[in-house]
């Protein structure tokens, strides 16, 4: 058998997602047929990269990612630092035929964030493409779902509910972090765990909001400035500082279809640590997903008979469901960073097969024209937006 051609990735950013995505780049092959190997190259951060190149296995580091886009012998630029820096590398990348995923949100304004298409989609006619990173759909749960939403298997979508619930600011003694700063994240609650609802909500329904009429809140506006990051919070210092960003975005949808929504997206849900929750119900059947039991959907079928109604547990775990063939043997549960295999594993076949992604840039263009739909609600008092 002849080895596959290397793929020889850079990545710039260490934090939690370069730890996800270090790991799905490495682990995908190991499980996975795919038609190119990919290398991890070269790690990029602006402090203690090498050191981190060390611990999550990458081959040398730099710290400047303007290296990751001149160099000739990398082929992807897999962008995992905050939203303010998006839009400059991913273009830079691009214009260099390099192949990109970016993280979610796509960008802080819908500005940069269509610049980004437009570069898009003049690179992939050169053959280089770009995909963002809006992983749960890689969750086999939530393929699941959207397969049954296919087959007709809920009828016609009448209502979305979905929820993002986190808790990790309902101390408000907690430290300010980059996700708490407007320049560098472009929103809080909304864009950091929203787009994800959106991008979920879509995905699954099988159609796209339309209008929204949203509010925002945020419940602590000062909190003590970071002395040291960990994991999604830190040490708190004894300076305070301002927070400028929604705590917890709450919004009404129209879909295209005539379909309604509602949506929570927040960090103060005491006792939700990270809960993706998504119930989609229809004329004749409903599903329904949490992200903290992320093997598992709900599905109810209003066609069977009267005395055997109700929610049924579908175990996304049989090798009939996506992905799951390739991991461990019926019933062996999947976790939170298996689905950024799965991503990797879908952008390395797109790369192969020079096809367009999904979520492309453009997909990921019209989640950020939710997100400002939104804010425009908000600030008009939560008149209704069109998208
Ligand atoms: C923090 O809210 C966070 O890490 C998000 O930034 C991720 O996108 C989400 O997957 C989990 O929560």
């Amino acid at each position: 058998m002849t080895a596959a051609p290397a793929l020889r990735v850079a990545l710039v950013g260490h934090g939690f997602m370069g730890a996800a995505h270090s790991q799905a780049w490495r682990v995908a092959p190991r499980f996975f047929d795919l038609p190119l190997r990919p290398e991890p190259a070269l790690l990029v951060g602006r402090h203690g990269a090498a050191e981190s190149a060390d611990r999550l296995g990458w081959a040398e580091s730099s710290d400047d990612w303007r290296e990751a886009v001149a160099r000739d012998d990398i082929d992807v630029v897999d962008i995992v630092t905050p939203g303010d820096t998006h839009a400059e590398i991913a273009i830079a990348a691009l214009e260099a035929g390099k192949h990109v995923l970016c993280e979610k949100p796509l960008a802080n304004s819908i500005g940069e964030a269509e610049r980004m298409a437009s570069a898009a989609a003049a690179a992939q006619e050169r053959g280089a493409i770009a995909m963002c990173g809006f992983t749960y759909r890689r969750v086999p749960a939530i393929l699941e779902a959207r397969r049954l939403v296919r087959e007709g298997a809920i009828g016609e979508v009448r209502e979305v509910r979905a929820q993002y619930l986190q808790d990790w600011l309902s101390d408000p003694a907690g430290p300010m972090t980059w996700r708490l700063d407007r320049a560098k994240a472009g929103s809080g609650s909304l864009g950091d765990i929203g787009a994800h609802i959106i991008d979920a909500a879509e995905f699954v329904a099988g159609d796209l909001i339309a209008s929204v009429s949203g509010t925002l809140e945020t419940y602590v506006r000062q909190r003590p400035v970071l002395a040291e990051q960990r994991g999604l919070g830190g040490v708190a210092s004894d300076r305070f500082g301002e927070v400028t960003v929604d705590d917890a975005a709450w919004f009404t949808t129209r879909f295209a279809s005539g379909a309604m929504g509602s949506f929570t997206a927040t960090r103060y849900a005491t006792g939700r640590k990270n809960a993706l929750r998504l119930e989609v119900s229809g004329t004749r059947g409903a599903l329904a997903f949490d992200l903290e039991r992320l093997n598992e959907l709900e599905f109810y079928d209003a066609t069977e008979p009267a005395d055997r109604l109700g929610f049924r547990r579908i175990l996304a775990t049989e090798p009939e469901h996506a992905f799951a063939a390739n991991w461990w043997p019926t019933g062996h549960a999947l976790g939170y960073e298996h689905a950024f295999s799965h991503q990797v594993v879908d952008f390395v076949t797109d790369i192969a097969e020079r096809r367009e992604p999904e979520p492309s840039f453009a997909d990921a263009l019209h989640v950020q024209r939710v997100l400002a739909a939104v804010e425009g609600s908000a600030e008009a008092g939560s008149a209704w937006a069109a998208v």
